[in-house]
């Protein structure tokens, strides 16, 4: 598993972990997460041509037994050798609730590798106070905050964003308040620092230590802080348009939008699928209203339809990020037809695990 939060880059880090591993002849499956369905990650990484099941409705913790089937479902169809899963990137406690209850149930037949937390650098110096800027309320960095205590590798990812000195203080300050951890410096845009993470990773296994101290009450409310909106949007033209346009103005104006009013976001993502053979995507993320939008994927040629899918978190509530992407279609609709096939708007319900062992207790709940 590898956790951390929204937009630090774990889609990405797997993406780089199950190729690097298929490279050596190990087969994969990859299994991604989120409180509802439509995903821009199971595009992403189906689009690399790795087998995968999406979870959705809840996050692993309180959907055990979907992680369970999601797995016999990849075992039926390759039977892969490693499984790379993505919390969904607001969710905590997850040793507790996922990792012990695995190894305790399933101990036989599977070795769980230890919990890897990704920060995204910008992000983190804000959160630590390292740097100034537009963060998230302190109910949000609670949650954040606690995702770090649990880590056994903390991944400061996207170095290639930041200078020596600037590292130097963020590893600095995380090992400091996160002493369990062994914090990792890499890029997984750039390759620096993979193979050691890569090692650390798949020569080690969970060891059982003391359960994450966590008040539910607040990591509730600091979840549903954030809003959520997961839409999918049929697109169909009578002549060949720029997809690729098309999926950066749109990011132009949520962003926009949400920057306006001071609405953080933590990650908005969105993908054309033009279903052209080879499965051609384009993919832009943001990972903070005034960060810059990063075109992760383009497609080649103009299209004449595609399928959009825009996943958004921000903190905000849901209906007013669910008008901003409303209002960001609807500049579009003369131009093309659009039909929005699916869309929820919502906050995280509270969690409500299956499990939480208690290890230092030696029972479980
Ligand atoms: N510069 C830089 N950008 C990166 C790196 N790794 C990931 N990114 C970018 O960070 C953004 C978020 O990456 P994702 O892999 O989608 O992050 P995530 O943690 O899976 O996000 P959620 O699933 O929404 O929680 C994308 O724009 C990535 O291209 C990196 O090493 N360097
Ligand atoms: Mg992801």
């Amino acid at each position: 598993m590898v956790g951390g939060f929204l937009g630090a880059g774990k889609t990405t880090l797997l993406l780089k972990l199950g190729r690097y591993l298929e490279s050596r002849g190990r087969s994969v499956g990859l299994i991604t997460n989120d409180q509802s369905s439509g995903l821009v990650d199971s595009a992403l990484l189906r689009g690399q041509g790795f087998s995968v099941e999406e979870i959705a409705g809840g996050c692993f913790c309180c959907r055990f037994h979907s992680l369970d089937e999601a797995v016999h479902r990849l075992s039926a169809d390759k039977r892969p050798e490693i499984f790379l899963a993505e919390p969904v990137g607001s969710c905590t406690d997850l040793l507790a609730t996922v990792s012990y209850p695995l190894r305790r149930i399933y101990g036989e037949d599977y070795v769980v590798a230890p919990l890897s937390v990704v920060v995204d650098p910008l992000r983190a110096a804000r959160i630590l106070g390292l740097s100034s800027g537009k963060s998230f309320s302190p109910k949000v960095i609670y949650v954040y905050g606690k995702q770090l205590e649990e880590a056994r590798y903390i991944l400061v990812n996207k170095i290639d964003l930041i200078d020596e000195a600037q590292r130097e203080r963020l590893v600095g300050a995380l090992a400091q308040r996160y002493p369990r951890a062994e914090v990792l410096c890499l890029s997984a845009l750039e390759g620096e620092g993979l193979e050691t993470w890569f090692d650390r990773l798949l020569g080690d296994e969970e060891e059982a230590g003391p359960t994450l101290d966590i008040d539910y009450d607040l990591y509730a409310e600091g979840e549903a802080l954030l809003g959520w909106v997961n839409c999918t949007v049929s697109v169909q033209s009578d002549k060949p348009f720029d997809a690729n346009g098309l999926v950066a103005r749109l990011t132009d104006h949520i962003r926009g939008a949400l920057a306006l009013e001071e609405l953080e976001i933590a990650h908005l993502k969105l993908t054309l699928d033009a279903s052209l053979d080879g499965g051609q995507l384009a993919v832009i993320s943001v990972v903070g209203s005034d960060r810059e939008p990063d075109v992760r994927e383009a497609l080649f040629d103009a299209v004449d339809e595609g399928s959009l899918i825009i996943n958004l978190r921000a903190e905000a509530p849901p209906e007013r990020l669910w008008k901003a992407v409303q209002d960001a279609l609807s500049r579009h609709v003369e131009e093309l037809s659009l039909k929005i096939d699916h869309h929820e708007a919502f906050r995280p319900a509270a969690p409500v695990p299956v499990h939480r062992d208690r290890v230092s207790e030696g029972a479980s709940s």
